[in-house]
């Protein structure tokens, strides 16, 4: 059977407009991910600590057969791929990759909580997941395109 996902793509580390380029890439051709679509990249101002460069972000879609531990295990190991340095939390990423949705199930697992429980507050989720589906139905019943219109941008802006 065939899930719809979202993932959320975001760098700060390392020339972060050609890594998150290049994960696209990657993810793009990777054989268990179909119909891949990525949004316009992003610049935004750090979340958490703000000692730590801007970031660039993205998001896109993809089906796939895959189980969401499998997809979960795909996604890391592309973020070792790019040479992910894990410091604290919320801290710099060479390339952090976030599972957004995993068709319309709810997982409460301990390696994988899905829908991202972060969504809804960010930015630089909610616009470019609204540039690739403004109707899709957030778990607050809001569309993507009507949550996206009422978040502030914090400086957002789009490179590419
Ligand atoms: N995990 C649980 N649920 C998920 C999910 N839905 N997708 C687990 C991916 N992973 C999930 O993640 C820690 C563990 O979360 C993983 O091992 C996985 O089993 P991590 O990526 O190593 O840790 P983290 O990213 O530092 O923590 P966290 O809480 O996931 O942070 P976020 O939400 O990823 O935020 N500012 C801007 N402007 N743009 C950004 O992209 N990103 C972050 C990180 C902070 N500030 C940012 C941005
Ligand atoms: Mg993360």
């Amino acid at each position: 059977m065939v899930h719809r996902c979202f993932i959320g793509l975001g760098a700060n580390l390392e020339q972060p407009l050609i890594t998150v380029q290049r994960a696209a890439e990657v993810l793009a051709r990777h054989p268990a991910l179909h119909n891949w679509r990525c949004s316009s990249l992003y610049q935004s101002k750090p979340m958490g600590p703000q000692d730590q460069p801007d970031y660039v972000n993205a998001v896109a879609c993809f089906d796939t057969e895959l189980q969401p531990l499998d997809l979960l295990d795909t996604l890391q190991s592309i973020e070792q791929q790019f040479g992910r340095l894990r410091g604290r939390r919320w801290g710099p990423r060479t390339l952090d990759l976030d599972l957004l949705f995993y068709a319309n199930e709810n997982i409460n697992h301990e390696r994988l909580t899905v829908p991202h429980p972060g969504i809804l507050e960010r930015e630089f989720v909610l616009i470019p997941l609204a540039e690739l589906a403004p109707d899709l139905l957030l778990p607050t019943g809001q569309t993507a395109a009507v949550a996206a219109q009422q978040i502030p941008l914090n400086d957002l802006c789009k490179v590419v």
